[in-house]
């Protein structure tokens, strides 16, 4: 069936022929979606805090956080709990209402875990959703988690089942779907996308989507990352993406997940504001707030609220400050 509704597993032809259509068709049906189920005039913010930077031992072709590839960036250890608490209270105070923790591990180990535990803990008792992304967890270590007060966790697909292997050989495309179950059946909620512009074909980008799509239960958050290219990584001189491609990508995942909130998620610091605006029209809902993402640059705090304020958009749940 390719009615929409949470249940129905998508095939890939159907999402392609969704894909191909003429933009201001598919952009009329997916806004006309997004509708259905959200205010189009209101934006989900998160602020991302990377606690734990680089020297990853895992190979993905597109991170600037794997050991095995010269970035320039500089390994960090796992950030002290006070720090994580200042830099969560200042997103708070900027208008976000998640902060999304994010550590460049295969996996989290035993004592991190705790760390992160307390972490959790403390972000949740100033009023802000939680969110993680430690990499790969075992059904016990999801459990614990949530049971510290964890709302998100996010561990993204990346890309289609088929493209995988070209993108990252340290891990297998079973090994995400199990921790996907494990996030799942220790009840928080998942948080699952990928990321475009990697030089797949729309046949990849739309596999992505109808792989989400089709998971036991649809993600409830979907980021939509644009590929940042960073010099030394294996897809630093990527062939950029037709921006229509990309808004294109983003309609797809409004109708396929249309109950979703879809993040308009890294590469936004290349946008330009029309982009932006046809990507919210095509039904995304969600952004990163603040400077920086992990370790590259995000719109600064100000343009967004400028956007948002050219756009007539509100931030969901929370109010943003007038700028200084
Ligand atoms: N290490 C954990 C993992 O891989 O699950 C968590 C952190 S990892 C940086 C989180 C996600 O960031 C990746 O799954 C990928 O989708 C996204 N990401 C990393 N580098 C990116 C880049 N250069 N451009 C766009 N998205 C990127
Ligand atoms: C996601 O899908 N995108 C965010 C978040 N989940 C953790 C990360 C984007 C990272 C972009 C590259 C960087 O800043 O290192
Ligand atoms: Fe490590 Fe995550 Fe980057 Fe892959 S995406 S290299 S697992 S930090």
């Amino acid at each position: 069936m390719a009615d929409g509704h949470a249940s129905a597993a998508w095939t890939v032809d159907q999402a392609l022929a969704l894909y191909e259509l003429p933009l201001m068709e598919l952009l009329y049906r997916a806004a006309q979606t997004h509708r259905e189920h959200f205010d189009p005039n209101q934006v989900q913010i998160s602020t991302l805090c990377s606690i734990k930077t680089g020297a990853c031992p895992e190979d993905c072709a597109y991170c600037p956080q794997s050991a095995r590839y010269k970035t320039g960036l500089k390994a960090e250890k796992l950030m002290p709990l006070d720090e994580v608490l200042s830099r969560a209270g200042a997103a708070k105070a900027q208008g976000a209402t998640r902060f999304c923790m994010g550590a460049a591990w295969r996996s989290p180990r035993e004592k991190d875990l705790a760390q992160v535990e307390a972490m959790v803990r403390g972000v949740k008792a100033l009023g802000l959703e939680t969110c993680c992304t430690l990499g790969m967890l075992e059904p016990a270590q999801a459990q614990r988690l949530k049971d510290a007060g964890l709302d998100y966790y996010n561990h993204n697909l990346d890309t289609s089942p088929e493209y995988y292997g070209e993108i990252i050989s340290t891990r297998v495309y079973q090994e995400r779907l199990d921790t996907l179950s494990a996030v799942r059946e220790a009840g928080m909620k998942v948080c699952c996308g990928g990321i475009v512009g990697m030089n797949e074909s729309s046949g990849d980008r739309v596999g992505l989507l109808v792989a989400l799509a089709n998971l036991p239960e649809p993600p409830q958050s979907v980021p939509i990352n644009q590929l940042v290219r960073v010099a030394g990584t294996p897809l630093g001189e990527a062939e950029a993406l037709d921006p229509l491609d990309f808004v294109r990508t983003i309609a797809v995942a409004r109708l396929l997940m249309p109950k979703a909130m879809v993040r308009l998620s890294a590469g936004r610091e290349t946008m330009s504001d029309e982009m932006q605006a046809l990507c919210f029209f095509a039904g995304a809902n969600s952004i990163f707030y603040g400077d920086k993402l992990l370790t590259t640059a995000n719109p600064e705090a100000e343009a967004d609220r400028a956007l948002f304020e050219r756009l007539g958009m509100q931030p969901m749940g929370g109010t943003v400050p007038a700028g200084e």
